[in-house]
């Protein structure tokens, strides 16, 4: 936004920046082991989709080798990808989770 104040004779422009936060994707690559019935709820979970949505991502990074769960602000990214990574090594599954700035 802009202000403009008037001081006697000077015009002064004072310049607010309004900044849209960066956006990231969340990235989920595939691998060999990590059974696809994991990776749906994990989907469902973290990235609270449907069933239906669930298996589509899981087998677009099935077959493409990787997909976009979804696209947050940093702090949010950074919470499902920590969210992603820590349940699937409880379970001992290889799955990797990234972001990547949009
Ligand atoms: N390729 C895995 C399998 O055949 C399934 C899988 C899907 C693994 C998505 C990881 O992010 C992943 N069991």
């Amino acid at each position: 936004s802009e202000k403009i104040s008037i001081e006697g004779d000077t015009a002064l422009l004072e310049k607010r920046k309004v900044k849209r936060p960066s956006l990231f994707k969340v990235i989920l690559h595939n691998d060999d082991y990590t059974p696809m019935d994991f990776v749906v709820m994990l989907i469902k979970g973290v990235f609270h989709k449907t069933d239906d949505e669930a298996v589509q991502i899981m087998l677009t990074v099935h077959v493409k080798g990787k997909a976009i769960c979804g696209v947050y602000p940093k702090d949010v990214a950074e919470n499902k990808v920590d969210k992603a990574m820590n349940m699937s090594k409880k379970e001992g599954h290889p799955l990797l989770c990234t972001m990547q700035k949009e």
